[in-house]
């Protein structure tokens, strides 16, 4: 555990270095910002919702409920919250993934199986216990089942097809970092 929680502050150091590239696209809200080196566009919404209403207050903005694809998003996601919030390590966000359609297969809000994103299980997750359909992300870096109508703060992504004109700091998939030459 404290191997794993040293390697998070280290990425959040990491990460903290990164430049946020001002959007110009007319496509998503001013208030969403780019991270170099990754693929969407990002905004923190602190106010804890439902995970019904997280989705539709990212589509509401033309956007959808943030799933990380992998360990780097998961770290992404970290900075966010770090850069505005003091987001704690024990802090829980819902994220767009669930099983809602068919209980135990799990799939991202646009349709992705699990196996194609970020799906580090909390240990004995996912339990369903009590009919969790919901997945949270837990800023440790693991996720779990819980109920979809529970609380918690989110991000919404939006996801932008160019990548042209972005650094690539966080290049390796599995969240490692490349030293500058
Ligand atoms: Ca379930
Ligand atoms: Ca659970």
């Amino acid at each position: 555990m404290f191997s794993k929680s040293l390697s998070v502050l280290l990425l959040v150091y990491f990460l903290s270095d990164f430049s946020i590239a001002q959007r110009n696209e007319t496509s998503l809200r001013k208030d969403y910002v780019r991270v170099n080196g990754l693929q969407g566009s990002y905004k923190v919404h602190a106010t804890p919702k439902t995970w019904h209403e997280a989705k539709q207050v990212c589509a509401d903005e033309d956007a959808i409920l943030f799933y990380p694809r992998n360990r780097k998003e998961v770290n992404a996601a970290i900075y966010f919250w770090e850069r505005d919030h003091s987001a704690p390590p024990s802090l829980w966000i819902f994220v767009g993934i669930s099983d809602i359609r068919t209980e135990g297969v799990f799939e991202t809000v646009d349709g992705k199986p699990l196996s194609a994103v970020f799906g580090d299980w909390s240990p004995h997750q996912p339990d369903n216990w009590g009919n969790e359909d919901c997945v949270q992300l837990s800023f440790m870096g693991v996720i779990n089942d819980i109920s979809c109508d529970a609380h918690f703060g989110f991000m919404c992504e939006g996801r932008n097809s160019s990548r042209e004109n972005q650094a690539s700091n966080l290049d390796n998939e599995d969240g490692t970092y490349k030293t500058s030459t």
